[in-house]
Parts: structure tokens; C-alpha cells; sequence
């Protein structure tokens, strides 16, 4: 028989067991261990409107202190370069065949796994703000306030845990606002993590009332690729729809009221949502500029320069906004002593065209929509002004996050943290990353294709409607100019390409049959 004293200790071992498994187990309280995350992700900005990157186009100091405190990815792509399917990427850390959100269309499935889902489940704090581009009430969020769709620039409709509601305002100021709102109200003893997801700088490029004349007396050149005639590449180049010269819009794109033949553009329904007071902030910034243009007369060549001086100052205005944003934020955990138990990250859903090749968009596994911007600053693993140009994805958020906060990372997660490589632990990380693109025919009719690229190469096989292999060498042809797959001198690099792709394919699980399935879905 156990004496009274024995079973009161019995009981007090027990309970010990319990209180040290719950602690070290699942729930986490607000210790150092447990870093707070704020993931920043801007839509469609190309990494060479960051000044971080050096390319002096335009100044985004926010954005560069992340940079500058941490550090700088110089060669971050993306899986599959298109909103809603890098969304999906970053969330589940799997390829878009594996998750099933191939394109902007297909239905995302919430019930799956998501990395929020597991911080969850670790006792984290976690909200989405800001554009996910996925119908559903997000899962692994105990705050949402997400746009529906593609959202609004000018006073946007939100859903705000489920419901609807019409906010006043722009929409990059409001999405900051309720970001740091629900840093306020959070509970301050649990470590968080906050997606602040900005609409801007997505295509039709509104600026906010307070940058709608920047840079209206500064004349900017072109990329040297802006007059591009595709010759040396293959069909999808040709036959795409996202020239700027050609295929932007003089209402949507333009902004203007009527057409150089004086034929009314729409436009001006656009401007339906703002109110009063905001369109008229609006007609006095735009509507000198437009009178001009239209009194110009230009034609030919200098009507695509201005083309793409009008597109260029819209698309850089929104990004100033998104600049005041990340600056608002980094403050906040400044004047709240969060700085340096909080991970920032600042990237985008994937990269876009600056006019390189003569385009505005994305979807191409070329470099500039391959690419995105990445910076991360934690002081208490990363130095100040590291930069690597390992070959990181936006599918490696998902493990990275995991593994700052020490949960599990579940084995049939693709990506690969990245902590070790940042902190300057290890040098060791893969070789090739892999790439997949489904939405054809759709907007911009940019060819199904896949591809690999290693430090210098890329391999790419555009399929469905033709069949044809790209091949670039990177280090001769930055630009990508001149298709190699058939040059003679390139035959042993081919065939190892080949050789590598397969080989990656089999890794990530992904097969010809896949893409077929994902033709078939759609009754192509
Ligand atoms: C919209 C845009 C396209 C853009 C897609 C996808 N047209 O359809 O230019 O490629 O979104 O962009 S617009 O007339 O609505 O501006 S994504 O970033 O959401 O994938
Ligand atoms: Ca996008």
C-alpha cells in the first residue's frame, strides 16, 4: 500500500511532468527562444526598384534598412512566378503541382498544412494582412483582414475575419494601419507573426494621392532590352501579350480620359470608387500631363519611350507608399523594443518586367520575373550587411519560419531552411532550383513551360501548344539574348541540363504527367 505522504509526492512528480511537457512541448510563451516574425511581401515588385539592389532607379530607404541591418539575397527566385500559386508556395513550403494551386484560377485548398497553421498550434499569435489573391477564409490565422481578389487601390473593401467591410482611404496606408492595429492588440506575452501583405505596386499601378505627381520632372531610360525584337529566342517570346509599347492600355494603364483619337478610354469609371475630394487630387495631377501628352502628337519610338516613362513613374510612385509602410513598422518594433527578437523579411510574390524585352509582367522563367527581392534582418543570428547569391526560393519560407521557432518541420515539406546558411553556420545548399508556369491560354498568353537554372545555366521546355527548349548561358548572355540549346558548343552543357533536370524533377516529384493532369483539369 502507498502511504498518503508517497502519493502526495507521486502526484507533485506527475504534475511537474505535466507543467514541463505542455511548456516544452506545444505552447510557448514570450521567451527568446521564440522569435517573432514579420513577413512583408509586396505584389509584383521587381527587385531592381529597390535601391538596396543598386540600380538607381528609384530610393527605398525603408526597405534597405532591412537590408543594411541583415541581409541581402542577390539571387532569391520564385517557383512559379504568379500571385495566388507563390502564395500557396509560401504557405505549405511545396511546389504548386504538390499544393494544387497551379494558377491564379484553381481552387487553393485551406485544409491542408500551412506553416502558420503549425506556429499556430505552437502557440503563436499569428494574423494575415493585405492581399493573398485565394477565395476562402484563410486557415492558420487568428486575424485576417485580406482584399478580396485583386483588390482596390482607392478605399478598398476588406474581409475582416470573414466579413466584408469598405475602408476609407488608400489602400497601402490602410493595410499598414491594421497591420500595426493588431500589433497593439495582441496579447504581449506570446510571440507572434504577422503576414503584411501590400497590393501595390500591382498593375494598374494607382499612386497615393500624396505621390501622384512624383518624378514628373525626371525623364528615365529604358533597359537596354526595351526594343527587343525576339529574334534568337523562341515562339513564346513572340507570341506573348505584355509589351508595353503594345499591349498596355491607354485608360487602364495610361490613365488617360480619351485616346490620342479622341475616343473616351473608360477610364474614368475607374475613378468611381474614390471620392470627392480624392478625384479631384487625382484630375489636377493627371490631367496636365495627359493634355500634354495628347497635344504632343508622338508617334513611333518616342511614343514607346513615353510609353514607358508613364508606366514607369505610376508603377515607382505605389512603391513609395509600400516604402512608408515597412518604414511605420520598423519604428513600431523600435519604440516597442521588439527589434531584435523579431525577424523582418521583406520580399515580394515574385519579380516583373521593367521593360526589359519590350514587357510589363511577369510569368516567364527568365531572370527579372524569376527573381524577387529578398532581405531579412535578425540581429541575433544574421550580421549586419551579409549577402549571399545562394539559390534560395520562396519555397524555403515555410521550413525557415518553422525553424526559427523551433516546431517540427514536417517531412514532406520541399523547401529547405535556410537559418544555418544566413547565420554563416553552413555553406551548403543545392545547386539548381526547379520552376513550373500553367496559366496559358489566359492574360498575356505566356506560354506553359518549366525549367531549371544552376549558377550559369537555365534550361526551359515551353509544351502544351509547342514544344520547344530554351537553353542560356548566363554568365555570357545576362540578358538572355541568344538561345543556345542548338549550338554545337553547347551540346555537353545541354546534356548535362538535361541530365540535372531530370534529376531535380525526380526530387520534387514532378512528371509530364503532372502538366497533363493539370491540362485536363481545365478541359484544355
Ligand atoms: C490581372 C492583371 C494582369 C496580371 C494578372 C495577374 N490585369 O489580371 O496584368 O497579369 O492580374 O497578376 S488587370 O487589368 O487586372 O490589371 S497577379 O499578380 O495577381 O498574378
Ligand atoms: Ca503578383
Amino acid at each position: 500500500m502507498i502511504n498518503q505522504v508517497k502519493m502526495n509526492k507521486l502526484i507533485g512528480i506527475q504534475l511537474l511532468i505535466v507543467l514541463c511537457l505542455s511548456w516544452c512541448g506545444k505552447s510557448v510563451g514570450q521567451t527568446a527562444k521564440h522569435p517573432n516574425i514579420i513577413y512583408i511581401m509586396s505584389d509584383d515588385h521587381a527587385y531592381r526598384a529597390v535601391s538596396a539592389y543598386g540600380h538607381g532607379l528609384n530610393e527605398t530607404p525603408n526597405i534597405d534598412r532591412i537590408a543594411r541591418e541583415g541581409v541581402l539575397f542577390t539571387r532569391a527566385t520564385v517557383t512559379n512566378s504568379l500571385c495566388a500559386p507563390s502564395r500557396a508556395v509560401l504557405l505549405t513550403g511545396k511546389h504548386s503541382f504538390i499544393n494544387g494551386k497551379v494558377d491564379n484560377q484553381e481552387r487553393f485548398n485551406w485544409d491542408q498544412d500551412n506553416f502558420p497553421k503549425l506556429l499556430q498550434q505552437a502557440g503563436y499569435q499569428t494574423a494575415m494582412v493585405g492581399k493573398i489573391h485565394m477565395d476562402g477564409l484563410p486557415q492558420g490565422f487568428d486575424y485576417s483582414a485580406v482584399l478580396p481578389g485583386q483588390g482596390q487601390y482607392y478605399n478598398p473593401d476588406f474581409i475582416i475575419n470573414g466579413k466584408k467591410e469598405r475602408l476609407h482611404g488608400y489602400v497601402t496606408d490602410i493595410t499598414t494601419d491594421l497591420a500595426l492595429e493588431w500589433l497593439e492588440e495582441r496579447d504581449g506575452d506570446r510571440p507572434f507573426c504577422l503576414l503584411y501583405h501590400q497590393k501595390a505596386p500591382h498593375r494598374n499601378w494607382q499612386p497615393a494621392p500624396r505621390y501622384l505627381t512624383l518624378y514628373d520632372d525626371t525623364t528615365f531610360t529604358p533597359p537596354a532590352t526595351y526594343f527587343d525584337d525576339y529574334t534568337g529566342r523562341g515562339t513564346a517570346a513572340k507570341t506573348q501579350e505584355m509589351e508595353v509599347a503594345t499591349h498596355a492600355q491607354w485608360g487602364h494603364d495610361f490613365k488617360l480620359l480619351t485616346d490620342p483619337n479622341g475616343k473616351p478610354t473608360g477610364f474614368d469609371r475607374e475613378l468611381n470608387r474614390m471620392d470627392e475630394a480624392q478625384r479631384k487630387q487625382w484630375m489636377e495631377a493627371y490631367e496636365p500631363k495627359n493634355r500634354a501628352f495628347l497635344q504632343s502628337g508622338l508617334t513611333g519610338k518616342e511614343l514607346a519611350l513615353w510609353k514607358y516613362n508613364r508606366y514607369i513613374k505610376d508603377y515607382l510612385r505605389t512603391i513609395r507608399s509600400v516604402d512608408d509602410g515597412v518604414g511605420e513598422l520598423l519604428d513600431y518594433l523600435e519604440e516597442h523594443g521588439l527589434a531584435e527578437n523579431t525577424i523582418v523579411v521583406y520580399t515580394s510574390d515574385q519579380g516583373f518586367y521593367l521593360g526589359e524585352h519590350g514587357w510589363f509582367d511577369k510569368r516567364f522563367m527568365y531572370e527579372e520575373s524569376l527573381r524577387t527581392p529578398l532581405m531579412i534582418r535578425y540581429p541575433k543570428e544574421i550580421k549586419a550587411g551579409t549577402e549571399t547569391d545562394a539559390l534560395v526560393q520562396n519555397l524555403d519560407f515555410a521550413p525557415t519560419f518553422l525553424d526559427y521557432a523551433g516546431v517540427e518541420i514536417p517531412a514532406d515539406i520541399q523547401g529547405e531552411s535556410f537559418r544555418k546558411l544566413v547565420s554563416g553556420e553552413t555553406k551548403d545548399w543545392r545547386d539548381a532550383i526547379y520552376y513550373t508556369y500553367y496559366e496559358y491560354p489566359s492574360v498575356h498568353m505566356v506560354k506553359r513551360h518549366y525549367g531549371i537554372r544552376t549558377d550559369r545555366y537555365k534550361l526551359m521546355h515551353f509544351y502544351y501548344d509547342i514544344d520547344e527548349w530554351e537553353l542560356y548561358d548566363l554568365e555570357k548572355d545576362p540578358r538572355e539574348m541568344r538561345n543556345v540549346y542548338d549550338d554545337p558548343e553547347y551540346k555537353e552543357v545541354r546534356e548535362t541540363m538535361h541530365r540535372k533536370l531530370e534529376e531535380v524533377r525526380k526530387k520534387y516529384k514532378d512528371s509530364d504527367e503532372n502538366n497533363q493532369r493539370f491540362i485536363s483539369s481545365k478541359n484544355l
